[in-house]
């Protein structure tokens, strides 16, 4: 009987808590707390790490310190290099549950079992920026999903954007060197606005639809738990027969997909620049764990050519009103990391890591990023970059790899080689569970050459740009007015503006009216094709709700607690999640003596950190006068200003509406205890009507923003 021998095997400790992957990276948590001494690496007890030994009290520092030594060693080594694009991140374990089967399409076991709950992990990050730039910059924003399938990691390493810059890996050096800062000067961090960014993109024409796709709000997300993800190729499902079924892969977030205002985005850079890795955090340490569906657009081998653009260019979607996408499982993001390096900063994901099952595409990108992937993660982290825990699969793995710097492992086969006299780790058939690649049947001379659909490029940014409402359209016309001024060779603006002028006459026109020195040609035609599914609007698929928003709820101290109390329990209930501003952290007294607890002040924080806010009324009129103080009024415009919902109460009312609805409402409400929301200001004089105060409040939040207001109640 042929020797078995394990060559890896995980001490996945033996509890029943977490879910696989939670309990592998427990036996590789190192727990240390103040029952344990600290000692050298080697373990050696340490009495003093804060004096260097030296010789007498004035004299100079021995080199046989080893401490001292080894310390600074070790500091001095401690950064790895940065990912050269993706390398501001964050990132939350979770699980993901498959609700409808891919029967007969696929043999991926991930795609067949409802029963099963698969540990996932996500990283989410910005594309140019250095790892410690701001989070709210104008960019795509990367989706890097795993799955640890009982059948080995599948890694879909994708964008919040179901397009690229390029049609070809080849093109990915050029491109990011265009699109990071400027060489000579490192100048601008984490933004496109400049000229090397815009000369590249205007020169490459296949880039013209993800143009518009950054200039939209998509550039600038609300939160990473308010994106959609994509994993932008069509990819292959192979079922058991070994068909195959052409797939492109969606994220869906059940929150709805929601964005920033511009203005607010270039604030939070300033005054928050962790707001998303901080507000994902947040979220899931106070449970609200963000979801997603897993959806999947299947096209049939056979239709491969009946659109009128090609599967394998990633510059172009299918559009859902084409081939709808079919949501089959949920992804829940239920635990943030212990340690960011280990777990974050050394997860190395490859588009190349499918399971049986599944199979690429000839899409010439894909094909690139599948080299690109493990090699970067060699520079990065070193060959044995698998044996990092939170890039091992849950599932038994054993491989003939060996050697390498630094290797943890002492394997006891003494054969990594195949075949051997053992039949140590046997080889496993495709029926049994072994890789097959789809036997595609190719044929072509060798040339560097794409298809002819690769070469038509302004079809679909067409599609996108008309798809949008009026007010997304704007935002699409300020983001290119902001990028091209930043640019500040002519030559460069004049080359945006043409391509510009292909997608749309109209939106040259109203882009070239911040640049002095640009002609805009003559129109051509726009084939006026919308899309249902594009708008953040009014698209099709889009989620409203206010649950998983932030809400301020402002309580000078003195304010009434009968009108602060049961409003925050109210959101808190609708899965807002409710936090009281004031002068300083921690209890605030409200005029009765009773007391709520701050997390934010009215100093360390600004209207930009919520999706809304509250001002709570007081006991009398040297209250109300309390309000009337630079901070807040600024809050109440800047939040008007960026179409929040705003609310108050009580004697709060007549600070608010004065600010927002001067003339119609200055003297506060109309009947005494009504509810009135105004062009999303929420206001009632008394609480008797709390339930209703809540619930047009509540919608006001769900309603993400108030669009028209920057047509309506501008202060004369
Ligand atoms: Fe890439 C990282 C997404 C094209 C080469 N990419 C990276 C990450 C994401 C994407 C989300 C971060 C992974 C993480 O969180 O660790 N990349 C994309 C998408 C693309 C794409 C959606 C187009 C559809 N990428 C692309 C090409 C190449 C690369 C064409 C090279 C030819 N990407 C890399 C990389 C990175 C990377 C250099 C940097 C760090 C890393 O891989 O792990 O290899």
């Amino acid at each position: 009987m042929a020797q078995v021998l394990h060559q890896v095997a995980d001490k996945v400790v033996n509890s029943t808590v977490g879910d696989a992957k939670a309990r592998q990276m427990e036996s590789f948590t190192i727990h240390q707390d103040s029952t344990t001494p600290l000692t050298t690496y080697f373990g050696t007890k340490v009495s003093d790490t804060d004096k260097a030994l030296r010789a007498g009290a004035r004299g100079p520092t021995v080199l046989e310190d080893f401490h001292n030594r080894e310390k600074i060693s070790h500091f001095d080594h401690e950064r790895i290099p940065e990912r050269v694009v993706h390398a501001r991140g964050a990132s939350a374990f979770g699980e993901f549950k498959l609700h409808i089967p891919l029967t007969g399409i696929t043999s991926a076991k991930i795609f067949l079992d409802t029963g099963k709950t698969t540990p996932a992990y996500v990283r989410f990050s910005t594309v140019g920026g250095s790892r410690g730039s701001a989070d709210t910059v104008r960019d795509p924003r990367g989706f890097a999903s795993r799955l640890y399938t009982d059948e080995g990691n599948w890694d879909l390493v994708g964008n919040d954007m179901p397009v690229f810059f390029i049609q070809d890996a080849i093109k990915f050096p050029d491109l990011v060197h265009a699109l990071k800062p400027e060489p000579h000067n490192e100048i601008p961090q984490a933004q496109t606005a400049h000229d090397n960014a815009w000369d590249f993109l205007s020169l490459h024409p296949q880039s013209t639809h993800m143009q518009q796709w950054i200039l939209s709000d998509r550039g600038i997300p609300r939160s990473f738990r308010m994106m959609q993800g994509f994993g932008v190729h069509t990819f292959r499902l192979i079922n058991a027969e070994g068909r195959s079924t052409f797939v492109k892969y969606h994220w869906t977030p059940h929150l709805g997909t929601h964005s920033l205002v511009w203005d607010e985005a270039l604030k939070l850079n300033g005054q928050d620049p962790d707001f998303h890795r901080r507000d994902l955090w947040d979220a899931i340490e106070a449970g609200a764990y963000p979801k997603w569906e897993l959806g999947v657009q299947l096209v049939a081998e056979e239709d491969e050519h009946k659109f009128d653009f090609d599967l394998l260019d990633a510059t172009k979607i299918i559009p859902e009103d084409l081939v709808p996408v079919k949501n089959i499982g949920t992804l829940t993001l239920n635990r943030n990391p212990v340690d960011y390096f280990t777990e974050v900063e050394q997860v190395a994901f490859c588009t190349q890591h499918i399971v049986p099952g599944m199979d690429f595409s000839s899409d010439p990108l894909l094909a690139g990023r599948n080299f690109s992937y493990q090699d970067t993660q060699i520079t990065r982290l070193g060959i044995n970059f698998g044996d990092i825990p939170v890039n091992r699969p849950v599932c038994p793995f054993a491989t003939n790899q060996r050697d390498g710097k630094p290797n943890m492992f002492s394997k006891s086969n003494r054969m990594a080689y195949h075949p051997n006299r053992h039949d140590v780790l046997p080889l496993t058939a495709p029926a049994e569970g072994g890789f097959a690649p789809y036997p595609e049947k190719v044929s072509g001379v060798k040339e560097r050459a794409h298809g002819p659909k690769f070469n038509e490029f302004v079809s679909q940014a067409q599609l996108f740009y008309n798809s949008m409402s009026e007010v997304e359209k704007k935002h699409i016309i300020a983001a290119a007015q902001f990028e091209l001024s930043k640019c500040f060779e002519t030559v460069v603006q004049q080359s945006a503006i043409e391509r510009f002028n292909l997608v749309d006459h109209d939106f040259a026109l109203q882009v070239a009216e911040a640049l002095q020195d640009v002609k805009v040609p003559d129109a051509v035609p726009n084939h006026g094709k919308r899309s249902e599914y594009l708008s953040q609007v009014t698209g099709k698929s889009q989620v409203f709700t206010a649950e998983g928003r932030k809400v301020g709820i402002y309580c000078v101290p003195g304010f009434d607690y009968s009108q602060a109390a049961p409003l925050k329990t109210e959101l808190e209930v609708a899965g807002v999640m409710a936090k009281i501003v004031s002068v300083a952290s921690g209890a605030v007294k409200a005029s009765g003596g009773e007391t709520l607890t701050a997390e934010f002040t009215f100093e360390n924080s600004r209207s930009t950190h919520f999706d809304a806010i509250i001002f709570v009324g007081g006991p009398d009129e040297a209250f109300a006068k309390k309000l009337k103080q630079g901070r807040l009024i600024h809050a109440v415009r800047e939040a008007y200003m960026h179409f929040k919902t705003i609310g108050a109460t009580g004697n709060a009312v007549p600070f608010v509406t004065d600010l927002c609805l001067p003339g119609d409402f200055s003297t506060g409400v109309k009947g005494a205890s009504d509810v009135v929301q105004e062009n999303g200001v929420v206001f009632a004089n008394s609480l008797g009507t709390g339930a209703e105060f809540s619930k047009k409040f509540l919608d006001g939040v769900a309603r993400h923003r108030y669009w028209d207001r920057d047509v309506s109640h501008i202060a004369a």
